[in-house]
C-alpha cells in the first residue's frame, strides 16, 4: 500500500466515522425533542389539576399521606349593618373610579343575602410542628381604584409580598404589624411594584392602611404554617392537607373579632365546620 492510497483510505474511514457520528447525534436530538413531546402534555396538565382549588391548595402538596381537610362556610345572624359608601372626593383620580359610588363600599363588613360573610380569616392556631412547604408565588396586595386587593389575607413568614400600584395617583403603604417591624413606602408611580417580607408570626391581623387616602385599609396576619384561609363572597373556606388531630381553630372579622372552636379530624376526613358571628 503507498502512502497515498494508504491517506485515502484513512480519510474515507473519517468520512464514514463523521457522518455516522452526525446520523447518531441528529438521532440522539430527535429522541430528545419527542421526549420533550412526551412530557409537555403532563406539564400542561399538571396546572389543569390543581386550576380548581383554592390557592393555598395550590401552593401546598399534602404534607402527610392521611390528611384531611377542614371546609365550610362563615355566616353573620341577626341584622347586617349597611356599610357607608366611601367619599373619595380628596383625590379627583380616585373617585373617577367609582363613578356613581360603584364598589366604593366599605368592607368592614362583608356579606350577602343570606348572611355569607366574606373576609373572614380561618386559621389553625396550634398545628403540628413541620417545615411546610411554602407557596411558590409571592403574595400580592394591590392598590387599584384606591382601594386594597386582597383586602384580608394571611402571608407566610418570609414569604415575599409584592406591593402594587395600579393607580395615576401617589399611595403610600403603611403596615402596622405590631410583631414585626412597620415600614411605609411611597409609590407615587402608576406599575411600581415594592417587595416586603415578614419575619416573625404575628396570627392577629394588623392593619395596612395608606397614608394618603385615609380610607384605604387591609388587614394581613404573619404564619408560621399553611393552614389558613379566607372566606370567599359566598362565605366558604377551606383548609387542605391538615395532618389528623385535635386543633384550635380560629376566625377572625375585621368588625366583629376572633372566635374560637376546638375541632378533632382524622385520617383523611373531610370535616364540615360552620362559624357564625352575631351582628351588634
Ligand atoms: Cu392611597
Amino acid at each position: 500500500m503507498t502512502l497515498k492510497k494508504f491517506v485515502t483510505l484513512m480519510f474515507a474511514a473519517a468520512l464514514v466515522m463523521f457522518v455516522f457520528a452526525c446520523g447518531k447525534g441528529h438521532e440522539a436530538a430527535s429522541k430528545e425533542d419527542e421526549g420533550e413531546d412526551d412530557e409537555a402534555p403532563q406539564a400542561a396538565s399538571a396546572p389543569a389539576t390543581t386550576s380548581g382549588a383554592p390557592a393555598a391548595a395550590a401552593a401546598a402538596v399534602p404534607v402527610v399521606a392521611d390528611a384531611a381537610t377542614i371546609t365550610g362556610v362563615v355566616k353573620l345572624v341577626g341584622n347586617a349593618p349597611k356599610m357607608p359608601t366611601i367619599q373619595m372626593n380628596a383625590d379627583p383620580y380616585c373617585s373617577s373610579q367609582h363613578p356613581n359610588g360603584q364598589n366604593a363600599q366599605d368592607e368592614e363588613v362583608v356579606v350577602d343575602a343570606a348572611g355569607d360573610l366574606a373576609n373572614v380569616l380561618v386559621y389553625i392556631k396550634n398545628p403540628p410542628p413541620g417545615n411546610y412547604p411554602m407557596p411558590s408565588t409571592p403574595a400580592t396586595l394591590d392598590q387599584k381604584g384606591c382601594r386594597y386587593y386582597p383586602h384580608v389575607q394571611a402571608v407566610r413568614v418570609d414569604q415575599p409580598l409584592e406591593i402594587r400600584n395600579d393607580d395615576q395617583t401617589l399611595h403610600n403603604v403603611h403596615a402596622m404589624p405590631v410583631v414585626n417591624s412597620q415600614f411605609n413606602e411611597g409609590q407615587p408611580i402608576q406599575g411600581m411594584v415594592a417587595t416586603k417580607k415578614f419575619d416573625k408570626v404575628e396570627m392577629t391581623p394588623f392593619k395596612v392602611k395608606c397614608d394618603v387616602h385615609g380610607w384605604m385599609k387591609s388587614y394581613m396576619a404573619v404564619m408560621p404554617h399553611p393552614f389558613y384561609a379566607v372566606s370567599q363572597m359566598n362565605g366558604t373556606f377551606t383548609i387542605p392537607n391538615l395532618p389528623p388531630g385535635t386543633y384550635t381553630l380560629v376566625s377572625w372579622q375585621e368588625k366583629y373579632g376572633p372566635q374560637e372552636q376546638q375541632i378533632t379530624v382524622g385520617p383523611k376526613e373531610t370535616k364540615q365546620v360552620s362559624i357564625t358571628y352575631k351582628a351588634s
